[in-house]
């Protein structure tokens, strides 16, 4: 059985794909399924944004949909940018600039009121309509200065208190092991290995 994930974020799929290896299902993005479609996510929470994607890309084909709405919730600014957060300052905008300017906006804050975390729902539509959908969140605290390269986004300002380092430092294997989409892809796993579409 093909799963289709209804995301055009390159980063993010090869996250998805490393997370999901073991599962007996061809993992396909949109653009390999061939599929275009325009979706609007005017949810109100990660979980409905999910499941916007979900259906939207469902509505195209047979096969299992799965989608990932994900976020950075910042505290000290009353979770912002959230939902949001590719949007913030503009989809195109380079993170480098986005990082930089949630930096400024949390200048003089202490360490302790810094706290953040990565929010990431999954949602799957199976091709008998049933809908499933978990939520999974990473936490931490917004760093003082942008550090490492790897992983995407907002990572290089997202201090990971364990590791001592931004996951933008940690190795994909150490990332996907700890990330708010790591956990939330593994939940999903084990809902969908309940089912007959991929057991
Ligand atoms: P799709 O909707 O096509 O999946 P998107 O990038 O627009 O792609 P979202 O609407 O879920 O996805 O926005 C998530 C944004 O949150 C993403 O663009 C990053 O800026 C940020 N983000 C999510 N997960 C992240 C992670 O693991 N590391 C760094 N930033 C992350």
């Amino acid at each position: 059985m093909d799963i289709i994930f209804a995301t055009g974020n390159e980063h993010k799929m090869k996250e998805i794909r490393e997370i999901l290896k073991d599962l007996p299902c061809r993992i396909l993005s949109m653009k390999e399924a061939g599929i275009e479609v325009e979706i609007d996510e005017n949810g109100t929470t990660f979980e409905e944004n999910a499941l916007i994607k979900a259906r939207t890309v469902a509505g195209k084909t047979g096969a299992v949909v799965l989608a990932d709405d994900s976020g950075l919730e910042i505290d000290y600014l009353n979770k912002a940018p959230g939902i949001t957060s590719a949007r913030f300052m503009g989809e195109d905008t380079p993170h480098e600039i986005k990082n930089r300017a949630l930096i400024e906006k949390l200048e003089g804050v202490p360490k302790e009121k810094r706290t953040a975390r990565f929010v990431c729902a999954v949602a799957a539509v199976l091709p008998d309509k049933r809908e499933l959908v978990v939520r999974k969140t990473f936490e931490g605290y917004i760093g003082f200065e942008p550090e490492g390269k790897n992983g995407f986004g907002y990572d290089p300002i997202f201090q990971v208190p364990e590791c001592g380092c931004s996951s933008a430092v940690l190795s994909p294997e150490e990332k996907n092991k700890r990330s708010h989409r790591g956990k939330a892809l593994r939940a999903m796993k084990q809902e969908l290995e309940k089912t007959e579409y991929c057991s």
